[in-house]
């Protein structure tokens, strides 16, 4: 084998949801680079106005397209529309997600149904919608971001982690499923990762004084730092390429050692 080659994504069309900014935005900045043909989507104009012009900054011709991955109708077209334009979508990032900090005694039953749909249901619809192209081409790799969560549990994210522990178990149900068909399906966990959607966890003080959970953070990571979206970049490409053919069912969890580590001692 060609080691360099089989990192080439050459010739395949990537679809990365969620991909305005973030994490989303960085992986599909990596796949670029290794070669893929980028499509993402987003809920707003106003998001994807702005992330046409981060991507076109960055000298990168993507594609862009406004769609609500809970809702199925607006999923199926929008794979049409990109299989159209681009072709049939080879690489699959579920990667569009939310989370809400409630204490579960405190969450509304929609406000738990809105994460579960948006973090696991969305994975489903979205994965169901490629995996006929990936059939009839005869290779496919599908991507689910999962989480920290996906393995533990903290205050507040109840719906979060029920959502990515779910998300884990489709990610290995779709492994085993499709696997005969040569579509590979992995995760991977990022750790806690410097972006919008963990800002209010890192937020300075009215004191000025650092925040808890960032200190907390800190302490839990023996890289002794939050990761930053680029810390995504190398495992996404290798996920989505050749040289992780027989890589199937793995949740690779690039959070700089949180997992493994039982936390500075005070
Ligand atoms: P983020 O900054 O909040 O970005 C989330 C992205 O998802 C945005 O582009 C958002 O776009 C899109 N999105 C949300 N709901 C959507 C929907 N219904 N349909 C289409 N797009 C939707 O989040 P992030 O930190 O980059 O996280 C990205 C993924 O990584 C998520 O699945 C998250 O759970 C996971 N993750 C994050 C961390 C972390 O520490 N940051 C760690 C582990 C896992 P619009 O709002 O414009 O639609
Ligand atoms: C939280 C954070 C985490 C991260 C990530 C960790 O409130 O605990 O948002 O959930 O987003 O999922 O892997």
């Amino acid at each position: 084998m060609n080691i360099q080659k089989s990192f080439s994504l050459e010739g395949k069309v990537a679809l990365v949801t969620g991909a305005a900014y973030g994490i989303g935005f960085a992986m599909a900045e990596a796949l670029a680079q290794a070669g893929a043909q980028i499509a993402f989507n987003c809920r707003g104009q106003e998001h994807m106005d702005k992330a046409l012009a981060a991507y076109a900054e960055k000298g990168m011709d993507v594609k862009g397209y406004i769609c609500d991955v809970t809702d199925e109708a607006q999923v199926t077209q929008m794979v049409a529309e990109i299989e159209k334009e681009l072709g049939v979508i080879d690489i699959l990032v579920n990667n569009a997600g939310i989370i809400k900090r409630i204490p579960m005694h405190e969450m509304s039953a929609a406000e738990f149904r809105q994460v579960v749909d948006i973090d696991l249901n969305a994975p489903f619809i979205v994965s169901k919608a490629v995996i006929p192209g990936m059939i009839k081409k005869g290779h496919g790799k599908i991507i689910n971001i999962c989480s920290m969560m996906s393995e533990l549990g903290r205050e507040t994210v109840s719906a979060y982690a029920a959502a990515k522990g779910g998300l884990k178990m489709l990610t290995r149900n779709i492994a085993s499923e499709y696997g005969q068909y040569n579509i590979q399906c992995n995760g991977i966990g990022p750790g806690y990762i410097a972006t919008p959607q963990t800002a209010p966890l890192r937020e300075v003080q009215p004191d000025g004084s650092q925040h808890p959970f960032d200190k907390f953070i800190i302490g839990k990571t023996p890289a002794a730092r939050w990761g930053n979206p680029e810390d995504l970049m190398g495992p996404v490409v290798f996920l989505a390429s050749e040289a992780s053919d027989f890589v199937n069912g793995h949740i690779l969890y690039v959070d700089g050692g949180i997992l493994a580590y039982i936390g500075k001692q005070p």
